[in-house]
């Protein structure tokens, strides 16, 4: 018997060194959890068979073993506790190592996009009104015939319609608005005077397109009105425009003209920057550009909106903005805008 307990106790201390031996390489935890099950395993561990001998030993026996068992059971406990925390760190730096972030690597540009020239220069315009004291409205791009022509004392059959060449959507009912100026209508309807709004959006014309030219372009819309209002007003206001948006030195013309919802009317040119006035192909040689069209709102535009025209008077402007861009950055063409050309975009 004696034989077989030093046997039993010898087969222990081997499977220590042996259990020992082969936790050395284990690198991942998968192979640790199988060495635990192997050597440590309840049901079917190393360990656990040769405890299952204990029944078959005699009494002085077994507290010999059982020690023994526990000892070496012990001894595997720490080094799986050891090798566990010494995995754990090991896969803790490989994952810092691969997942390292280098912040000191500079970052990838992504492409800034800008204002498109057309939207920098209703924002710059409307700028300059609202220091005026002006406020910015929206308005509507499909309107009725009644807002774009009837109201603004353009009756049906009335020659004037013919100045702008419509997009009807429903015949003689809807369109696609030809001018801003439908927006002084429903200004009037929904506010009381004094009234000081600019309107800048889109319009549509089904004209011929060319480099001054293109059948749906922008315009920003200005009324005023109040008791005392003058001609004098007007020129001024569009002076003091002209000359923050392109410089002190640059000069307005007043060429009467015909609008029907202004009496007296006038086309504003502002002198060509290009050319210093001289005359260039963008100014077809006249050293001037035609930028707006103006005037002193009529009677009878006052009295379609239910004002008093003996106790109100205004004016009002309406300006191509293409035109503006084109002379604020020295643009011969005005089919640039619309033609979504990034190298032409970038420059500006
Ligand atoms: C009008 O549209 C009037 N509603 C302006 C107005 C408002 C007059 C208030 C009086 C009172 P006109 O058709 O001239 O007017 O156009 C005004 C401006 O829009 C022109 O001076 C020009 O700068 C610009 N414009 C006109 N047609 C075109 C076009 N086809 N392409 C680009 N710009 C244009």
């Amino acid at each position: 018997m004696i034989g077989q307990l030093e046997q039993l106790l010898g087969q222990l201390d081997t499977l220590l060194a042996r259990a020992i031996e082969e936790l050395g390489p284990i690198n991942t935890s998968a192979d640790l959890d199988d060495w635990d099950t192997r050597y440590l395993g309840r049901n079917r561990g190393e360990l656990k068979s040769l405890s299952s001998v204990m029944p078959k030993l005699s009494k002085e026996e077994r507290p010999v073993v059982g020690q023994k068992i526990n000892e070496v059971k012990k001894e595997l406990e720490r080094h799986l506790k050891e090798k566990r925390e010494e995995l754990k760190q090991r896969e803790l730096m490989l994952a810092l190592e691969q997942e390292r972030i280098d912040v000191t690597l500079p970052g990838r540009a992504l492409p800034a996009g800008t204002m498109h020239p057309i939207s920098r220069t209703i924002q710059e315009v409307t700028d300059i009104f609202v220091r005026m004291g002006f406020s910015v409205l929206q308005g509507l791009e499909v309107e009725n015939d009644y807002h774009n022509f009837q109201a603004l004392n353009i009756p049906t059959d009335h020659p004037a319609r013919d100045m702008q060449d419509t997009f009807w959507i429903a015949p003689g009912e809807v369109l696609l608005r030809t001018q801003t100026s439908p927006m002084q209508i429903r200004t009037m309807e929904q506010y009381q005077p004094p009234i000081r709004v600019v309107v800048p959006g889109k319009v549509y014309r089904n004209e011929d397109i060319d480099a001054t030219h293109e059948a749906m372009f922008h315009q920003i819309e200005g009324l005023l009105i109040d008791e005392v209002c003058t001609m004098a007003d007007l020129k001024g206001c569009l002076e003091r425009f002209a000359h923050e948006m392109f410089g002190p030195e640059r000069r307005l013309r007043f060429r009467g003209s015909y609008f029907p919802f202004t009496e007296p009317s006038a086309e504003v040119d502002i002198s060509c920057g290009l050319c210093n006035g001289k005359g260039c192909r963008s100014c077809k040689y006249s050293g001037w550009l035609e930028v707006l069209g103006s005037g002193m709102v009529h009677p009878n535009v006052l009295r379609n909106v239910g004002y008093d025209p003996k106790k109100y008077r205004g004016f009002a402007f309406g300006m191509g903005v293409e035109r503006i861009a084109m002379l604020k950055y020295g643009i011969g063409e005005i089919r640039l805008f619309s033609g979504n050309d990034l190298r032409f975009l970038r420059q500006l």
